[in-house]
Protein backbone atom coordinates (compact mmCIF):
# COMPACT_ATOMS: atom_id res chain seq x y z
CA UNK A 1 0.00 0.00 0.00
CA UNK A 2 1.37 3.42 -1.18
CA UNK A 3 1.09 6.11 0.90
CA UNK A 4 -1.76 8.69 0.26
CA UNK A 5 -0.90 11.88 -1.33
CA UNK A 6 -1.69 14.95 1.36
CA UNK A 7 -2.10 18.63 0.13
CA UNK A 8 0.89 20.41 1.61
CA UNK A 9 -0.26 21.88 5.21
CA UNK A 10 -1.39 17.96 5.75
CA UNK A 11 2.25 16.36 4.64
CA UNK A 12 3.93 18.30 7.52
CA UNK A 13 0.83 17.20 10.29
CA UNK A 14 -0.63 20.98 9.86
CA UNK A 15 -4.48 21.52 9.74
CA UNK A 16 -4.49 23.26 6.38
CA UNK A 17 -6.04 22.15 3.38
CA UNK A 18 -5.38 24.36 0.33
CA UNK A 19 -6.53 24.08 -2.93
CA UNK A 20 -4.61 21.64 -5.29
CA UNK A 21 -5.13 23.90 -8.47
CA UNK A 22 -5.23 27.57 -9.28
CA UNK A 23 -7.62 29.89 -10.53
CA UNK A 24 -7.35 30.57 -14.20
CA UNK A 25 -10.76 32.11 -14.91
CA UNK A 26 -13.54 34.51 -12.67
CA UNK A 27 -16.89 35.17 -12.58
CA UNK A 28 -17.78 38.21 -11.05
CA UNK A 29 -19.74 38.13 -7.94
CA UNK A 30 -22.95 40.29 -7.59
CA UNK A 31 -23.60 42.17 -4.40
CA UNK A 32 -27.06 43.07 -3.95
CA UNK A 33 -28.33 45.58 -1.40
CA UNK A 34 -30.64 45.25 1.82
CA UNK A 35 -33.33 46.86 0.28
CA UNK A 36 -33.31 44.80 -3.16
CA UNK A 37 -33.08 41.78 -0.79
CA UNK A 38 -36.15 42.25 0.72
CA UNK A 39 -37.79 43.12 -2.57
CA UNK A 40 -36.45 40.13 -3.69
CA UNK A 41 -37.58 37.69 -1.36
CA UNK A 42 -41.04 38.88 -1.09
CA UNK A 43 -41.38 38.38 -4.56
CA UNK A 44 -39.99 34.89 -4.46
CA UNK A 45 -42.66 34.10 -2.11
CA UNK A 46 -39.74 33.28 0.72
CA UNK A 47 -38.47 30.37 -1.54
CA UNK A 48 -34.68 30.07 -2.39
CA UNK A 49 -35.73 28.00 -5.69
CA UNK A 50 -37.65 30.72 -6.64
CA UNK A 51 -35.13 33.64 -6.59
CA UNK A 52 -33.13 34.70 -9.41
CA UNK A 53 -29.42 33.82 -9.53
CA UNK A 54 -28.75 37.52 -10.16
CA UNK A 55 -30.26 38.82 -6.80
CA UNK A 56 -27.87 36.19 -4.63
CA UNK A 57 -24.33 36.83 -3.55
CA UNK A 58 -22.91 33.63 -2.43
CA UNK A 59 -24.78 30.85 -3.82
CA UNK A 60 -24.81 27.56 -1.36
CA UNK A 61 -28.53 26.51 -2.55
CA UNK A 62 -26.84 23.70 -4.06
CA UNK A 63 -23.22 21.46 -4.93
CA UNK A 64 -25.50 19.96 -8.05
CA UNK A 65 -24.01 21.18 -11.74
CA UNK A 66 -22.55 23.85 -9.99
CA UNK A 67 -18.98 22.80 -10.27
CA UNK A 68 -15.96 24.97 -11.45
CA UNK A 69 -14.95 22.16 -14.24
CA UNK A 70 -10.85 21.66 -14.68
CA UNK A 71 -8.95 23.13 -18.13
CA UNK A 72 -8.58 19.20 -18.62
CA UNK A 73 -12.62 19.44 -18.81
CA UNK A 74 -12.86 22.19 -21.02
CA UNK A 75 -10.72 20.58 -23.31
CA UNK A 76 -12.43 17.67 -23.42
CA UNK A 77 -15.50 19.69 -24.19
CA UNK A 78 -14.13 21.02 -27.49
CA UNK A 79 -13.74 17.20 -28.19
CA UNK A 80 -17.25 16.41 -28.65
CA UNK A 81 -18.42 13.70 -30.69
CA UNK A 82 -21.98 14.54 -31.39
CA UNK A 83 -22.90 11.33 -33.68
CA UNK A 84 -26.57 10.58 -32.85
CA UNK A 85 -24.98 6.79 -32.06
CA UNK A 86 -21.83 5.48 -30.94
CA UNK A 87 -20.35 8.57 -30.13
CA UNK A 88 -16.38 8.54 -29.28
CA UNK A 89 -17.64 9.82 -25.85
CA UNK A 90 -19.87 7.31 -24.65
CA UNK A 91 -16.93 4.86 -24.75
CA UNK A 92 -14.69 6.87 -23.19
CA UNK A 93 -17.37 7.44 -20.42
CA UNK A 94 -18.08 3.78 -19.91
CA UNK A 95 -14.80 2.95 -19.55
CA UNK A 96 -13.95 5.44 -16.67
CA UNK A 97 -17.41 4.50 -14.94
CA UNK A 98 -16.44 0.29 -15.43
CA UNK A 99 -12.66 1.62 -14.17
CA UNK A 100 -13.43 3.23 -11.25
CA UNK A 101 -16.65 1.85 -10.31
CA UNK A 102 -16.51 -1.57 -11.33
CA UNK A 103 -19.96 -1.79 -13.03
CA UNK A 104 -20.27 -3.99 -16.39
CA UNK A 105 -23.03 -2.46 -17.92
CA UNK A 106 -23.79 1.05 -17.95
CA UNK A 107 -26.53 3.99 -19.52
CA UNK A 108 -26.08 7.56 -19.60
CA UNK A 109 -29.10 10.00 -18.50
CA UNK A 110 -29.43 13.28 -18.33
CA UNK A 111 -29.53 13.71 -14.58
CA UNK A 112 -29.18 11.54 -11.36
CA UNK A 113 -33.46 11.86 -11.42
CA UNK A 114 -33.43 10.29 -15.20
CA UNK A 115 -31.53 7.22 -14.19
CA UNK A 116 -33.79 6.71 -10.63
CA UNK A 117 -36.75 6.83 -13.02
CA UNK A 118 -35.38 4.14 -15.27
CA UNK A 119 -34.34 1.56 -12.28
CA UNK A 120 -37.43 2.40 -10.10
CA UNK A 121 -39.60 1.23 -13.34
CA UNK A 122 -37.82 -1.86 -14.10
CA UNK A 123 -36.90 -2.94 -10.23
CA UNK A 124 -40.05 -2.35 -8.85
CA UNK A 125 -43.15 -4.54 -9.10
CA UNK A 126 -45.89 -2.57 -7.65
CA UNK A 127 -46.75 -3.45 -4.26
CA UNK A 128 -42.73 -3.89 -3.21
CA UNK A 129 -41.23 -2.32 -0.42
CA UNK A 130 -37.34 -0.49 -1.06
CA UNK A 131 -35.41 -0.56 1.90
CA UNK A 132 -33.34 2.51 2.12
CA UNK A 133 -30.93 4.78 4.49
CA UNK A 134 -33.51 7.36 4.81
CA UNK A 135 -35.21 9.10 1.97
CA UNK A 136 -33.89 11.24 -0.85
CA UNK A 137 -36.80 13.76 -2.60
CA UNK A 138 -36.51 12.44 -5.80
CA UNK A 139 -35.74 8.68 -5.09
CA UNK A 140 -38.81 8.17 -3.07
CA UNK A 141 -40.71 10.09 -5.53
CA UNK A 142 -40.12 7.86 -8.10
CA UNK A 143 -40.05 4.56 -6.32
CA UNK A 144 -43.42 5.72 -5.55
CA UNK A 145 -44.57 6.50 -8.73
CA UNK A 146 -43.52 3.06 -9.44
CA UNK A 147 -45.85 1.45 -6.67
CA UNK A 148 -43.45 0.94 -4.18
CA UNK A 149 -43.34 1.96 -0.77
CA UNK A 150 -40.01 3.28 0.94
CA UNK A 151 -38.84 2.00 3.88
CA UNK A 152 -36.54 4.00 6.44
CA UNK A 153 -33.65 1.11 8.13
CA UNK A 154 -31.18 4.00 8.95
CA UNK A 155 -29.52 3.79 12.17
CA UNK A 156 -31.28 5.92 14.78
CA UNK A 157 -28.08 7.81 14.99
CA UNK A 158 -29.06 9.81 11.80
CA UNK A 159 -31.82 12.06 13.43
CA UNK A 160 -29.74 13.07 15.76
CA UNK A 161 -27.59 16.00 15.07
CA UNK A 162 -25.72 16.21 17.83
CA UNK A 163 -24.93 12.08 17.81
CA UNK A 164 -21.32 12.28 16.80
CA UNK A 165 -21.33 8.47 15.07
CA UNK A 166 -18.48 8.37 12.42
CA UNK A 167 -20.93 6.56 10.08
CA UNK A 168 -24.45 8.09 10.55
CA UNK A 169 -25.03 7.07 7.24
CA UNK A 170 -25.09 3.37 7.82
CA UNK A 171 -28.09 0.89 7.18
CA UNK A 172 -29.46 -0.55 10.75
CA UNK A 173 -29.49 -4.21 10.39
CA UNK A 174 -31.74 -5.26 12.84
CA UNK A 175 -34.10 -2.58 11.14
CA UNK A 176 -33.55 -4.26 7.96
CA UNK A 177 -33.69 -7.96 8.92
CA UNK A 178 -37.38 -7.13 10.84
CA UNK A 179 -38.27 -5.50 7.73
CA UNK A 180 -37.92 -8.92 6.02
CA UNK A 181 -39.32 -10.78 8.47
CA UNK A 182 -42.59 -8.69 8.72
CA UNK A 183 -43.14 -8.13 5.13
CA UNK A 184 -40.93 -11.16 2.96
CA UNK A 185 -37.85 -11.04 1.42
CA UNK A 186 -39.61 -11.25 -2.12
CA UNK A 187 -41.58 -8.24 -1.40
CA UNK A 188 -38.08 -5.77 -0.95
CA UNK A 189 -37.49 -5.07 -4.66
CA UNK A 190 -34.19 -4.15 -2.91
CA UNK A 191 -31.99 -1.74 -0.57
CA UNK A 192 -31.83 1.76 -1.85
CA UNK A 193 -28.28 2.67 -0.52
CA UNK A 194 -26.69 6.43 -0.59
CA UNK A 195 -23.33 7.28 0.44
CA UNK A 196 -22.96 9.89 1.41
CA UNK A 197 -26.64 10.19 2.95
CA UNK A 198 -27.34 13.34 1.71
CA UNK A 199 -30.82 14.64 3.93
CA UNK A 200 -29.07 13.38 6.72
CA UNK A 201 -26.24 16.08 6.25
CA UNK A 202 -23.89 14.19 4.14
CA UNK A 203 -23.08 11.58 6.73
CA UNK A 204 -21.23 8.08 5.45
CA UNK A 205 -21.57 4.42 5.19
CA UNK A 206 -18.75 2.23 6.81
CA UNK A 207 -17.10 -0.26 4.29
CA UNK A 208 -17.71 -2.80 7.11
CA UNK A 209 -21.48 -1.75 7.40
CA UNK A 210 -21.78 -2.61 3.70
CA UNK A 211 -19.68 -5.77 3.23
CA UNK A 212 -22.65 -6.60 6.30
CA UNK A 213 -25.44 -5.74 4.29
CA UNK A 214 -24.17 -7.63 1.54
CA UNK A 215 -24.03 -10.72 3.64
CA UNK A 216 -27.51 -10.35 4.94
CA UNK A 217 -29.05 -9.32 1.85
CA UNK A 218 -26.97 -12.29 -0.18
CA UNK A 219 -28.37 -14.71 2.68
CA UNK A 220 -32.16 -13.40 1.23
CA UNK A 221 -31.42 -12.83 -2.29
CA UNK A 222 -31.96 -9.40 -1.99
CA UNK A 223 -30.56 -6.43 -4.61
CA UNK A 224 -28.62 -3.77 -3.18
CA UNK A 225 -28.82 -0.79 -5.52
CA UNK A 226 -26.23 2.53 -4.57
CA UNK A 227 -26.75 5.57 -5.16
CA UNK A 228 -23.22 6.98 -5.75
CA UNK A 229 -24.07 10.32 -6.23
CA UNK A 230 -21.47 11.52 -3.81
CA UNK A 231 -20.07 7.81 -3.33
CA UNK A 232 -16.65 9.52 -3.49
CA UNK A 233 -17.09 11.95 -0.91
CA UNK A 234 -18.34 8.59 1.85
CA UNK A 235 -15.07 6.84 0.40
CA UNK A 236 -13.16 10.09 1.74
CA UNK A 237 -14.68 9.66 5.09
CA UNK A 238 -13.93 5.57 5.23
CA UNK A 239 -9.94 6.58 4.66
CA UNK A 240 -10.34 9.30 7.58
CA UNK A 241 -12.17 7.37 10.37
CA UNK A 242 -12.46 3.40 9.67
CA UNK A 243 -9.56 1.34 10.66
CA UNK A 244 -7.44 -0.18 8.28
CA UNK A 245 -8.20 2.48 5.40
CA UNK A 246 -5.99 5.47 6.28
CA UNK A 247 -3.75 4.34 3.40
CA UNK A 248 -5.87 3.48 1.02
CA UNK A 249 -6.25 5.53 -1.83
CA UNK A 250 -10.08 6.85 -2.44
CA UNK A 251 -10.43 5.44 -5.80
CA UNK A 252 -9.46 2.10 -4.62
CA UNK A 253 -11.89 2.58 -1.63
CA UNK A 254 -14.69 3.34 -4.32
CA UNK A 255 -14.06 0.06 -6.19
CA UNK A 256 -14.25 -2.20 -3.03
CA UNK A 257 -17.44 -0.47 -1.76
CA UNK A 258 -19.14 -0.38 -4.94
CA UNK A 259 -17.93 -4.50 -5.64
CA UNK A 260 -21.19 -4.65 -2.42
CA UNK A 261 -23.57 -3.77 -4.89
CA UNK A 262 -25.35 -4.68 -7.81
CA UNK A 263 -25.57 -1.65 -9.36
CA UNK A 264 -25.83 1.65 -9.01
CA UNK A 265 -27.08 5.37 -10.17
CA UNK A 266 -25.71 8.37 -10.38
CA UNK A 267 -25.91 12.18 -10.66
CA UNK A 268 -23.05 13.20 -12.53
CA UNK A 269 -23.64 16.47 -11.14
CA UNK A 270 -22.09 16.12 -7.73
CA UNK A 271 -18.94 14.50 -7.70
CA UNK A 272 -17.95 13.84 -11.40
CA UNK A 273 -17.99 17.72 -11.38
CA UNK A 274 -19.94 18.25 -14.48
CA UNK A 275 -22.62 20.87 -14.90
CA UNK A 276 -24.78 18.56 -16.52
CA UNK A 277 -25.34 14.56 -16.37
CA UNK A 278 -25.99 11.46 -14.64
CA UNK A 279 -25.98 7.26 -15.79
CA UNK A 280 -27.21 4.17 -14.60
CA UNK A 281 -24.81 1.14 -13.53
CA UNK A 282 -25.96 -2.77 -13.41
CA UNK A 283 -24.18 -6.26 -13.66
CA UNK A 284 -27.27 -8.20 -14.39
CA UNK A 285 -27.52 -8.49 -17.92
CA UNK A 286 -31.20 -9.08 -18.14
CA UNK A 287 -31.88 -6.02 -15.88
CA UNK A 288 -29.57 -4.21 -18.24
CA UNK A 289 -31.68 -5.30 -21.51
CA UNK A 290 -34.69 -4.00 -20.00
CA UNK A 291 -33.07 -0.49 -18.83
CA UNK A 292 -31.59 -0.48 -22.44
CA UNK A 293 -34.86 -0.61 -24.05
CA UNK A 294 -36.79 1.79 -21.39
CA UNK A 295 -34.11 4.51 -21.57
CA UNK A 296 -34.83 4.91 -25.77
CA UNK A 297 -38.80 5.86 -24.67
CA UNK A 298 -37.92 8.74 -21.53
CA UNK A 299 -33.81 9.59 -22.00
CA UNK A 300 -32.62 9.18 -25.83
CA UNK A 301 -30.75 6.41 -27.08
CA UNK A 302 -28.47 4.13 -24.99
CA UNK A 303 -25.05 5.63 -26.00
CA UNK A 304 -25.72 9.25 -25.04
CA UNK A 305 -28.98 9.21 -23.02
CA UNK A 306 -30.18 12.80 -22.69
CA UNK A 307 -26.57 14.21 -22.68
CA UNK A 308 -24.55 15.70 -25.36
CA UNK A 309 -20.88 13.96 -26.55
CA UNK A 310 -19.30 16.48 -25.59
CA UNK A 311 -20.46 16.28 -21.89
CA UNK A 312 -20.21 12.68 -21.81
CA UNK A 313 -16.32 13.61 -22.22
CA UNK A 314 -16.62 16.09 -19.32
CA UNK A 315 -17.92 13.68 -17.35
CA UNK A 316 -15.15 11.03 -18.29
CA UNK A 317 -12.20 13.57 -17.26
CA UNK A 318 -14.46 14.34 -14.06
CA UNK A 319 -14.57 10.85 -12.95
CA UNK A 320 -10.98 10.84 -12.36
CA UNK A 321 -10.69 14.30 -11.14
CA UNK A 322 -12.79 13.34 -8.25
CA UNK A 323 -11.12 10.10 -7.13
CA UNK A 324 -7.89 12.24 -6.80
CA UNK A 325 -6.74 11.80 -2.90
CA UNK A 326 -5.57 15.89 -2.76
CA UNK A 327 -8.19 16.99 -4.52
CA UNK A 328 -10.95 15.33 -1.82
CA UNK A 329 -9.09 16.12 0.94
CA UNK A 330 -9.39 20.20 0.09
CA UNK A 331 -13.39 19.57 -0.79
CA UNK A 332 -14.02 17.92 2.32
CA UNK A 333 -11.41 20.38 4.05
CA UNK A 334 -13.38 23.74 3.04
CA UNK A 335 -16.78 22.14 4.10
CA UNK A 336 -15.15 21.29 7.16
CA UNK A 337 -13.65 24.68 7.81
CA UNK A 338 -16.67 26.46 7.60
CA UNK A 339 -18.10 23.59 10.25
CA UNK A 340 -15.06 24.08 12.83
CA UNK A 341 -15.97 28.08 12.49
CA UNK A 342 -19.86 27.84 13.04
CA UNK A 343 -18.88 25.37 15.85
CA UNK A 344 -16.71 27.12 17.54
CA UNK A 345 -19.32 29.88 17.74
CA UNK A 346 -21.74 27.19 19.33
CA UNK A 347 -24.01 27.19 16.33
CA UNK A 348 -26.04 24.11 16.30
CA UNK A 349 -25.60 22.33 13.18
CA UNK A 350 -25.89 18.66 11.91
CA UNK A 351 -22.30 17.00 13.82
CA UNK A 352 -20.10 15.77 12.57
CA UNK A 353 -19.57 17.62 9.62
CA UNK A 354 -20.75 15.94 6.44
CA UNK A 355 -18.73 15.71 2.75
CA UNK A 356 -20.93 18.91 0.79
CA UNK A 357 -22.34 20.75 3.31
CA UNK A 358 -23.29 22.53 6.44
CA UNK A 359 -27.01 21.72 7.71
CA UNK A 360 -28.05 24.18 10.30
CA UNK A 361 -30.16 23.07 13.02
CA UNK A 362 -33.38 24.95 12.50
CA UNK A 363 -35.33 23.39 15.25
CA UNK A 364 -32.18 23.95 17.62
CA UNK A 365 -31.74 27.91 16.12
CA UNK A 366 -35.54 28.59 16.55
CA UNK A 367 -36.89 26.94 19.13
CA UNK A 368 -40.04 28.91 19.41
CA UNK A 369 -41.18 28.24 15.93
CA UNK A 370 -43.07 25.02 16.14
CA UNK A 371 -42.19 22.53 12.77
CA UNK A 372 -45.64 23.37 10.92
CA UNK A 373 -44.89 27.30 10.75
CA UNK A 374 -41.44 25.79 8.84
CA UNK A 375 -38.33 27.08 10.99
CA UNK A 376 -35.94 25.64 7.69
CA UNK A 377 -37.46 27.27 5.21
CA UNK A 378 -37.18 30.61 7.54
CA UNK A 379 -33.98 30.27 8.53
CA UNK A 380 -32.91 30.08 4.80
CA UNK A 381 -34.70 33.31 4.41
CA UNK A 382 -33.46 35.37 6.89
CA UNK A 383 -29.74 34.30 5.95
CA UNK A 384 -30.68 35.64 2.14
CA UNK A 385 -32.18 38.64 3.99
CA UNK A 386 -28.81 39.49 6.03
CA UNK A 387 -26.35 38.53 3.33
CA UNK A 388 -27.66 37.63 0.41
CA UNK A 389 -26.44 34.19 1.07
CA UNK A 390 -28.69 31.53 -0.71
CA UNK A 391 -29.33 28.12 1.27
CA UNK A 392 -31.86 25.49 0.74
CA UNK A 393 -34.60 24.24 3.24
CA UNK A 394 -34.25 20.37 4.06
CA UNK A 395 -37.01 20.13 6.92
CA UNK A 396 -40.87 19.44 6.51
CA UNK A 397 -41.54 21.21 3.41
CA UNK A 398 -38.65 19.34 1.17
CA UNK A 399 -40.31 15.79 2.78
CA UNK A 400 -43.64 17.05 1.73
CA UNK A 401 -46.75 14.30 2.02
CA UNK A 402 -47.27 10.85 2.65
CA UNK A 403 -49.36 9.47 -0.56
CA UNK A 404 -51.53 6.93 1.39
CA UNK A 405 -53.02 9.65 4.11
CA UNK A 406 -52.37 13.18 2.50
CA UNK A 407 -50.75 14.07 5.74
CA UNK A 408 -47.19 16.03 6.23
CA UNK A 409 -44.48 14.12 6.46
CA UNK A 410 -42.55 15.28 9.73
CA UNK A 411 -39.06 14.16 9.61
CA UNK A 412 -36.96 14.52 12.81
CA UNK A 413 -34.26 16.89 10.95
CA UNK A 414 -35.21 20.39 10.27
CA UNK A 415 -32.59 21.42 8.32
CA UNK A 416 -31.13 24.47 6.66
CA UNK A 417 -28.33 23.26 4.28
CA UNK A 418 -25.43 25.65 3.43
CA UNK A 419 -24.21 23.82 -0.11
CA UNK A 420 -20.27 24.33 -0.80
CA UNK A 421 -19.94 24.31 -4.78
CA UNK A 422 -16.64 22.27 -5.79
CA UNK A 423 -13.48 24.08 -6.35
CA UNK A 424 -16.18 28.02 -6.71
CA UNK A 425 -15.61 29.47 -3.48
CA UNK A 426 -12.53 30.49 -1.27
CA UNK A 427 -11.81 30.21 2.27
CA UNK A 428 -12.31 33.95 2.80
CA UNK A 429 -16.56 33.74 1.29
CA UNK A 430 -16.34 30.92 3.92
CA UNK A 431 -15.74 33.55 6.20
CA UNK A 432 -18.58 35.59 4.78
CA UNK A 433 -21.04 32.80 5.11
CA UNK A 434 -20.20 32.04 8.40
CA UNK A 435 -20.36 35.86 10.09
CA UNK A 436 -23.97 35.88 8.04
CA UNK A 437 -24.81 33.04 10.26
CA UNK A 438 -23.73 33.88 13.64
CA UNK A 439 -25.14 37.26 13.13
CA UNK A 440 -29.05 35.60 12.43
CA UNK A 441 -28.17 33.78 15.34
CA UNK A 442 -27.58 36.11 17.55
CA UNK A 443 -30.61 37.66 17.07
CA UNK A 444 -32.66 34.47 16.49
CA UNK A 445 -35.13 35.63 18.83
CA UNK A 446 -36.88 38.20 17.27
CA UNK A 447 -37.48 36.45 14.09
CA UNK A 448 -40.69 34.61 13.38
CA UNK A 449 -42.18 31.78 10.96
CA UNK A 450 -43.70 31.41 7.77
CA UNK A 451 -47.01 30.01 6.46
CA UNK A 452 -47.34 27.60 3.28
CA UNK A 453 -49.84 29.77 0.38
CA UNK A 454 -49.09 27.78 -2.38
CA UNK A 455 -48.12 24.17 -2.54
CA UNK A 456 -47.54 22.15 -6.34
CA UNK A 457 -48.58 18.13 -5.53
CA UNK A 458 -44.88 16.96 -6.46
CA UNK A 459 -41.74 17.89 -5.51
CA UNK A 460 -43.09 20.63 -3.45
CA UNK A 461 -40.51 22.49 -1.97
CA UNK A 462 -39.29 23.81 -5.41
CA UNK A 463 -42.39 25.80 -5.61
CA UNK A 464 -43.98 26.13 -3.06
CA UNK A 465 -44.92 29.78 -1.67
CA UNK A 466 -44.88 31.21 1.99
CA UNK A 467 -45.86 34.55 3.33
CA UNK A 468 -44.46 35.58 6.56
CA UNK A 469 -46.69 35.18 9.92
C1 LIG B 1 -29.15 18.50 -4.33
F1 LIG B 1 -33.68 20.17 -3.51
N1 LIG B 1 -29.49 16.41 -5.40
O1 LIG B 1 -28.72 17.86 -3.35
P1 LIG B 1 -30.39 15.04 -10.11
N2 LIG B 1 -29.53 11.41 -5.34
C2 LIG B 1 -28.97 12.30 -4.50
C3 LIG B 1 -29.02 13.64 -4.79
O2 LIG B 1 -28.46 14.50 -3.95
C4 LIG B 1 -29.68 14.09 -5.98
C5 LIG B 1 -30.26 13.11 -6.82
C6 LIG B 1 -30.17 11.80 -6.48
C7 LIG B 1 -29.64 17.73 -5.47
C8 LIG B 1 -30.43 18.43 -6.54
C9 LIG B 1 -31.82 18.47 -6.02
O3 LIG B 1 -34.95 17.84 -3.43
C10 LIG B 1 -34.05 18.10 -4.40
O4 LIG B 1 -29.18 15.03 -10.98
C11 LIG B 1 -28.30 11.81 -3.28
O5 LIG B 1 -30.62 16.29 -9.38
O6 LIG B 1 -31.60 14.58 -10.84
C12 LIG B 1 -29.81 15.46 -6.27
O7 LIG B 1 -30.06 13.91 -9.01
C13 LIG B 1 -30.99 13.50 -8.08
C14 LIG B 1 -32.19 19.44 -5.13
C15 LIG B 1 -32.61 17.35 -6.14
C16 LIG B 1 -33.30 19.26 -4.35
C17 LIG B 1 -33.76 17.18 -5.36
O8 LIG B 1 -29.18 19.71 -4.38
Amino acid sequence: MHDVPKTMGQQFGRRSWAEPWKIKMVEPLLQVSAEDRARALRAADYNTFLLKSEEVYIDLLTDSGTSAMSDRQWAGMMLGDEAYAGSRNFYRLEAAIQRSYGYRHILPTHQGRGAEHLLSRCAITPGQTIAGNMYFTTTRLHQELAGGTFVDVIVDAAHDTANRDPFKGNIDLDKLEALIAKVGAANIAYVSLAGTVNMAGGQPVSMANVKALRALCGRHGIRIFLDATRMAENAYFIQQREPGYASVPIAQIVREFCDQTDGAWMSGKKDNLVNIGGWLAVNDWTLYEELRNQIVIYEGLHTYGGMAGRDMEAMAIGIEECLQDSYMHSRVGQVQYLGELLTDWQIPIVQPVGGHAIFLDARAFYPHIPQHEFPAQTLAAELYLDSGIRAMERGVVSAGRNPATGDHYYPKLELTRLTIPRRVYTQAHMDVVAESVKMIFDRRGETRGLRMTYEPKYLRFFQAKFERL
